[in-house]
């Protein structure tokens, strides 16, 4: 498999450019589905270990359905798959230009919850329209052992989000471990009481917020992903979901910028239209770096040719 790494605001994407898996035709839905179902190998031999780590989100382009798009996407971790990744669709966007693939302006991406339009200000600088957003719940309150009761909201940004205004662990990179192991804890609990998106679909993604550590920014997050990584970046679809309670709660004015800082000091920029039907759209501007070329080799004698799997 051909791939181009590259890292949005600290956080890696790794796009398969080449040799990856034949998904055949049927919507970006269907083509995810047959990837799970008959090609999950292919997952594992590209983020997990040896080949590559947690914290990689993949990225498997194939052709649009929609021919107003540059490319399809199907993202996928350490343990699935991904509807959206705004992140990724920054390092697709600024990889399609590297590769020459597409101009700076308008590079439309097609993936399994919608089309995303990705804006290529520079060959590093991308601004995200993203999926339409909402909140679903507010004020959610859970009993959690060993931390205490945490409020929450859920919300849609592209991901299924539980947002909690006061962090549990204050937001410092040295408390990675603790707050990794408050947002599982959490998490495990949504689940054991069976507290769900709408449509009864997993809330797969945790989000602390806390003061920002520069003036300028609004707020600092540590975003809990699905296979137990966290985000480097302030987490496109994370950023997302919290617009639209921002958007829900009148803290936030359509088109008003919002800067929102990760746990390591990178930022995204984002700013909504309000869709005036419940949802917004928001918008969300980083850069993302071209960060390595190459193959992946599988010998086939290797044992760990798909990776180490738990
Ligand atoms: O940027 O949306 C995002 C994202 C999701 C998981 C990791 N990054």
């Amino acid at each position: 498999m051909r791939i181009i790494d590259s890292h949005t605001e600290g956080e890696p994407t790794r796009v398969i450019v080449g040799g990856g898996p034949d998904l055949g035709s049927g919507s970006l839905s269907e083509r995810l589905q047959r990837f799970k179902e008959e090609f999950d190998n292919y997952r594992s031999a590209v983020i997990s270990e040896p080949r590559g780590s947690e914290a990689v989100v993949g990225a498997l382009l194939c052709e649009p359905v929609d021919s107003s798009c540059a490319a399809g996407v199907i993202f996928f971790n350490n343990t699935g798959y991904l509807g959206m990744c705004g992140h990724g669709a920054m390092g697709v966007a600024v990889t399609l230009a590297y590769q020459g693939s597409v101009e700076l302006g308008i590079c439309r991406l097609e993936t399994p919850v919608g089309v995303v339009e990705a804006s290529l200000l520079s060959p590093n600088k991308v601004a995200i329209q993203n999926v339409p957003s909402f909140r679903f719940r507010q004020k959610v309150s859970l009993n959690v052992s060993d931390l205490g009761t945490v409020v929450g909201d859920i919300a849609w940004g592209g991901n299924w989000f539980f947002l909690i205004e006061q962090s549990p662990v204050a937001l410092t990179l040295q408390n990675v471990r603790p707050l990794t192991e408050a947002a599982r804890l959490i998490r495990s609990e949504l689940e054991r009481q069976q507290i769900t998106g709408a449509d009864g679909e997993e809330i797969d993604h945790i989000e602390f917020f806390g003061p920002a550590e520069f003036p300028d920014a609004n707020s600092r997050n540590f975003v809990y992903c699905p296979g137990g990584a966290y985000d480097r970046s302030p987490c496109g679809t994370g950023t997302s979901a919290k617009l639209a309670c921002l958007a829900a709660d009148g803290k936030l004015k359509p088109n008003e910028p919002w800067i929102q800082e990760s746990i390591i000091g990178s930022r995204f920029l984002a700013t909504y239209c309000d869709m005036n039907d419940g949802h917004i759209v928001p918008t969300i501007t980083g850069n993302a770096y071209i960060c390595g070329e190459g193959q992946l080799i599988q010998q086939p004698n290797d044992p760990f040719r798909y990776g180490i799997t738990v």
